[in-house]
């Protein structure tokens, strides 16, 4: 057999490398390119989603009923991980109406729901029922079974935010559909109210033993909290088992800021969904401004400097994944004063 030392055609080359299962890096536009562009921060007025969430509870198809969630999609359906709704996050609006249920189930996800408008919904939490009303904060830590019922009058329409892109991304998103089976016992939340009785070693990695924290508690401490340098106040929910996160990505904090006040800048390598509780104003994100209301929706990409303007006295609501990132050593946060 003659050798032949001939350069293969370009063609030639690319179905030996297709036919091998290589590929050149110097044609990936991830490998050492240029830094993708950041994200772009991105408001849901309530004013928009109002009538599109009448819109889906007035549907009744079998599918629609099933689960009654509209999801809040990222700008850019090109990015790594798409859909979420920021990297890392994903957030939906969920609409239960008088005497509807969402059967029970589980997934590796982690969840959370904020009530935005409605009350008198319960969700069930590995067997504990967790009452809904506006402004409570209601725990799905991953594999624990949870469903909903609405025995209460008038649509209750709540953000869930999920963890979901992370887990796909990771290959870990598993879910598996009710019957409830091999319920874990669980410690009564009382016996945490304080976080006076707790576990002699708690596990860092636990999550919140208690699911559902209430907006009365929630308000009242974030009016006593004592202001940040720049005037606002701040409290975190915390599993009171480790005085650390609520779940493993899922990080939330309460944010109080006066009428005329501008919080200090803030950038971080982490990812926020915020909804607006109560009050008016703008948020800077780089050379980004997006204005906000009551029950509305935004996101805050990583790596922007970012400043919330308060017009009335405000109180936003904000989930992170700045938990994961610190656990992963890449969380990077800085403040100017
Ligand atoms: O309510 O259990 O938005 O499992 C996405 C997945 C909500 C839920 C979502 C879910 C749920
Ligand atoms: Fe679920």
């Amino acid at each position: 057999m003659i050798e032949t030392s001939a350069e293969p055609t370009a063609a030639q080359r690319r179905a030996a490398w297709d036919a091998a299962g290589v590929s050149p890096l110097w044609e990936n536009r991830l490998a050492h390119g240029a830094a993708p562009a950041p994200e772009r921060p991105m408001v849901w007025p309530w004013q928009t989603m109002k009538p599109l969430i009448d819109d889906a509870a007035a549907m009744n198809s079998v599918d629609v009923i099933e689960r009654r969630v509209l999801s809040l999609m990222g700008p850019d359906p090109t990015a790594p991980g798409y859909p979420f709704t920021i990297t890392n996050l994903n957030a939906g609006y969920q609409i239960l109406l008088p005497g509807e249920s969402a059967r029970p189930h589980r997934h590796s996800m982690n969840a959370l729901r904020f009530v935005l408008d409605g009350n008198g919904a319960n969700t069930v939490v590995d067997g504990k029922v967790c009452p809904m009303f506006e402004g409570d904060l209601i725990l799905t830590p991953g594999w624990t079974w949870h469903e909903h019922v609405h025995p209460g009058d008038g649509p209750i329409v709540w953000l869930d935010v999920l963890d979901a892109a992370l887990h796909r991304y990771l290959g870990t998103d598993a879910f598996e559909p009710g019957p409830v089976r091999n319920m874990p016992a669980r410690t009564p939340d009382a016996a945490y109210g304080y976080a006076n009785l707790l576990p002699e070693a708690p596990d860092p990695t636990m999550h919140s033993p208690v699911f559902r924290y209430p907006w009365a508690t929630a308000s009242a401490a974030v009016a006593a909290a004592p202001r940040g340098p720049d005037g606002a106040r701040r409290v975190r929910y915390v599993n009171p088992a480790t005085g650390g996160a609520t779940m493993s990505l899922l990080d939330c904090t309460l944010v109080e800021i006066d009428a005329g006040r501008t919080t200090a800048p803030f950038r971080t390598s982490s990812h926020a969904v915020c909804a607006v509780v109560e009050g008016t104003g703008h948020t800077q994100s780089g050379d980004a401004t997006i204005a906000w209301g009551a029950k509305d929706v935004f996101t805050l990409p990583s790596g922007q400097w970012m400043t919330h303007y308060a017009a009335k006295r405000t109180r936003l609501f904000i989930t992170t994944d700045r938990e994961i990132l610190r656990r992963l050593d890449l969380l990077e946060e800085s403040w100017k004063s």
